[in-house]
């Protein structure tokens, strides 16, 4: 078997501080990284930054700072947020980095040539008071799409990717390949609403601003957008440097992970480039949806932002985590409130999840002075239980495998609510008061192995979470091959409350 994954999200244009929405895709891809780490995964998980172009160039002026100085203090926030969140990326990447700047600058010389860029000229619509370019299909109502004003006809020198000689193919790619684009609701609008239509060139130079990768042998352009972009994904590995030893080893990717506005530049542009390079294609692009409030995508240009530390530290880091993991049917848009995620931490963390530990090791300390008892005789309610529980992790892989993490993480939370009723109808408390030790000796053990393979299997997810949950166990060890391995005659930590019941009116 292929014990490598390489995992990627998108890299975030450092335009201001990030909302909740960007911390949907890098909590996705962390939860997807920790969990093939598990599996015995050489896993290599890269996220980054897009820092060229005139917008950040223009944001900088307007704050009376240099552009590399404008994204440091972005980039180094941005870190922090990550941090916040628990993400374990293995590397940052910075598209102002001097490798990435770099092989940037190598793969456009290769693809120049080679006869698959050439110099051209660029027409288009321009807005002076924005100094932004547009093409037709982004003018709304044939004025500029941010400011609303009149644009104007230009031509510009600039130069050019052949996609039109790739597309035949892309196409014959996308045909062969049905599980490159996923969920192939987006793999039929690429091919019928952009591919079919036939590829125009693409724009792959300016000279309009200056900050971005310089073009070496023509130095009026810098590389526009695109180029600079996608290719952080080979850059990062070390591609066409002089120690490439984790591209050789990771690429080509597994999945990229990507939000559904940009999947048409990750399966189009992206293999057309790879194809033209003579490099292997990713294995999975899957376009997820956006997090919406009221209809609208969270932005700051929206009003409808909020700092995501603001939740971490009023709701801490896994209920956070949890709704961004469970609330969005994956793929599909979701909707982002405050009730939601309130709803989300009490209803499935508070109620269900962290009850059900609280009271299971509540009642070991109760009956057996918190020592772990012994599993006696089992019967049909108890085998039920522990059948589930140990099918739980095939029906986590096989989730994971469909990237449904919401799915998974059902099928965790209602192992918990499994427990609770478990306990409703063993009613351990008849038990102690009929002095049926032996029964509620196996009860209460079963409880709590079950608490430890909910633990184990919920640690990709809600790592904090799952963590307590071992030490409250007082165990490390993970394995769950067998359904019975705590050990009997130990003796459990403090109980301490995983998830508080929020009770907030907004
Ligand atoms: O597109 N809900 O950067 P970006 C869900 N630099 N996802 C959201 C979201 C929301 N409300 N808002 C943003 C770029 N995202 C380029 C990528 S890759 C070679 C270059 C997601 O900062 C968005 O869908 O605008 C995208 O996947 C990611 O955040 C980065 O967006």
């Amino acid at each position: 078997m292929d014990k490598k994954y390489y995992i990627t999200t998108p890299i975030y244009y450092p335009s201001g501080t990030f909302h909740i929405g960007h911390c949907y895709t890098t909590v996705i891809a962390d939860a997807i990284a920790r969990y093939k780490r598990s599996k015995g995964y050489d896993v290599y998980f890269l996220t980054g930054t897009d820092e060229h172009g005139i917008k950040i160039q223009k944001k900088a002026e307007e704050k009376g700072v240099t552009p590399q100085e404008y994204v440091d203090a972005i980039v180094a926030d941005t870190k922090e947020l990550w941090e916040a969140l628990g993400i374990t990326y293995d590397k940052f990447i910075r598209t102002t980095d001097d490798y990435h700047v770099e092989t940037v600058q190598k793969i456009f010389k290769k693809l120049y040539d080679q006869g698959d860029i050439y110099k051209g000229e660029y027409k288009g619509k321009y807005c002076t008071p924005c100094e932004s370019f547009w093409t037709e299909s982004q003018l709304v109502d044939g004025k500029c799409p941010d400011c609303g004003r009149e644009v104007y006809e230009v031509t510009e020198e600039a130069y050019f990717f052949k996609l039109s000689k790739y597309q035949k193919r892309l196409e014959e790619y996308l045909e062969s390949h049905p599980e490159f684009i996923e969920p192939s609701s987006r793999k039929n609008e690429m091919i019928n609403n952009f591919i079919k239509p036939g590829l125009e060139d693409l724009c792959v130079s300016r000279t309009s601003f200056n900050w971005g990768v310089p073009v070496t042998f023509d130095e009026k352009h810098v590389v526009y957008v695109w180029i600079d972009a996608l290719s952080n994904y080979i850059s990062a590995l070390g591609y066409l440097s002089d120690d490439d030893t984790l591209f050789k080893k990771f690429w080509p990717a597994d999945l990229h992970i990507v939000g559904k506005e940009i999947v048409r530049f990750h399966t189009i542009i992206w293999p057309i480039m790879l194809m033209a390079l003579d490099l292997p294609l990713p294995k999975k692009v899957f376009g997820h949806g956006w997090l919406v409030i009221d209809g609208g995508k969270i932005s700051k240009s929206n009003g409808n932002y909020r700092d995501p530390r603001e939740y971490i530290n009023e709701y801490s880091v896994d209920a956070v985590r949890y709704f961004l993991l469970r609330e969005v049917p994956f793929g599909s848009d979701g909707n982002f409130t405050e009730e939601a995620l309130i709803a989300r931490t009490n209803g499935d963390l508070a109620n269900v999840l962290g009850n059900l530990v609280n009271r299971t090791i509540g009642m070991c300390k109760k009956y057996f002075d918190n020592v772990i008892p012994k599993q006696n005789e089992l019967n049909e309610i108890d085998n039920a239980l522990i059948d589930y529980a140990m099918e739980l992790p095939n029906i986590v892989e096989s989730n994971i495998d469909k990237l449904d993490i919401p799915a998974a993480l059902e099928a965790i939370i209602e192992l918990f609510r499994k427990c609770n009723k478990y306990i409703d109808e063993t009613m351990p408390w008849v038990l102690a008061k009929e002095e049926d030790k032996t029964r509620l000796e196996t009860v209460i053990y079963n409880l709590l192995a079950c608490a430890k393979h909910g633990a184990v299997a919920l640690k990709p997810f809600l790592p904090t979470t799952s963590e307590s949950i071992f030490e409250q166990l007082n165990i490390t060890d993970e394995n769950i091959s067998e359904f019975a391995t705590l050990e009997s005659g130990k003796t459990l930590n403090e109980a301490k409350p995983l998830f508080m019941r929020i009770d907030k009116t907004l």
